[in-house]
């Protein structure tokens, strides 16, 4: 291993955010993930509608101790996909996704997204989001 001070990461554990919605869909798995992430990025944008970002914060953190565990965090994104669920049958379909585009979402994949942007989020990683966390853009 060379030791120098930052180290590489494997590039496959990246997942880029699109800037802009529309664009990239080079490939199926591609505009799914977009899609995804589509559902799960505006949290940022949210929080200018909750008033401040504290309060965007208060949703997310059930247990009260100012930080939002993964579960917290989860939580209350997962509630997102409840609310797109028209039909309520666990599957969020091409119709029900936002755009009217990409393959069918299941909560297990909606929420395995949602854990690996939180992990993502989690930038000391101490497995909570604090404020700061919570409000940057999920990249890097
Ligand atoms: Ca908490
Ligand atoms: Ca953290």
């Amino acid at each position: 291993m060379a030791a120098t001070g930052r180290s590489r990461r494997p590039r496959r554990d990246r997942v880029r955010l699109p800037a802009m919605p529309a664009g990239c869909s080079n490939r199926p798995m591609r505009s799914r993930l977009a899609a995804l992430l589509l559902l799960t990025v505006p949290a940022a944008l949210h929080a200018q509608d909750a008033g401040s970002p504290a309060a965007y914060l208060a949703q997310f953190d059930r247990d009260g101790d100012g930080r939002v565990s993964e579960a917290e965090y989860v939580e209350h994104m997962s509630r997102g996909f409840g609310q797109l669920d028209a039909n309520g049958d666990g599957v969020l379909e091409r119709d029900e996704l936002p755009g009217g585009r990409g393959r069918p979402v299941t909560l297990p994949d909606y929420q395995a997204n949602l854990r690996h942007q939180f992990r993502k989020l989690d930038r000391d990683r101490d497995g909570f989001l604090n404020l700061r966390e919570l409000m940057q853009p999920p990249q890097g």
